[in-house]
């Protein structure tokens, strides 16, 4: 772990103070870019990291964010239900607009631009801890999953995709 956080990171750690949260953010030696790196070098399971992923509504053109769990799919037709619009996932360029961040480090709170469509798959309360990412691939800091609800201010919902033959 190194003590000096990334310009990224730092930011992600100003916007969880200016939010009233404590947890602080580490930087690690290994690649937490995939839900899976990042619950192996963490050390906790895949379930508890959250996936912070941008969709874009293809009529509209506006940011939804889905806070998913690490061991889950966006079912896109639950968003589009609720919110009554197709959905399809951001590309890079408009992740890094939206967010002020590069895939593999967007983190759930401290995004450049505000996000309207937030939701958090209700999955990831099966957790008391969960871990997501904080600004760059390498980055990472864990809250209680209700602080999780109360600062990203999302809808929460069942967002699994249900019919996966694995
Ligand atoms: N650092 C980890 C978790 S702590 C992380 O950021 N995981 S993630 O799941 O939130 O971010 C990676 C996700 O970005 C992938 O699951 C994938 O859905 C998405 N992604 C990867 N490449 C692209 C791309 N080119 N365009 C849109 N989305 C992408």
């Amino acid at each position: 772990m190194h003590n000096v956080l990334s310009k990224s990171s730092r930011a992600v750690q100003e916007a969880l103070e200016q939010k009233g949260l404590t947890c602080k953010v580490v930087e690690l030696t290994s690649s937490t870019r995939t839900a899976n790196d990042a619950a192996a070098t963490i050390g906790c399971e895949v379930g508890q990291i959250v996936k912070s992923l941008l969709f874009r509504t293809k009529q509209t053109n506006l940011p939804v964010l889905i806070l998913v769990s690490g061991k889950n799919r966006v079912d896109e037709k639950a968003i589009e239900l609720v919110i009554g619009e197709k959905i399809e996932k951001a590309d890079a360029a408009f992740t890094r607009e939206i967010t002020g961040f590069a895939i593999g480090g967007i983190p759930p709170v401290g995004h450049s631009q505000k996000i309207e469509h937030v939701f958090i798959d209700q999955d990831l309360f099966c957790y008391e801890t969960v871990w997501a990412a904080a600004g760059t691939p390498f980055a990472v800091f864990s809250m209680p999953s209700t602080a999780l609800a109360k600062v990203s201010d999302g809808k929460i919902l069942a967002i699994n995709q249900k019919n996966i033959t694995i």
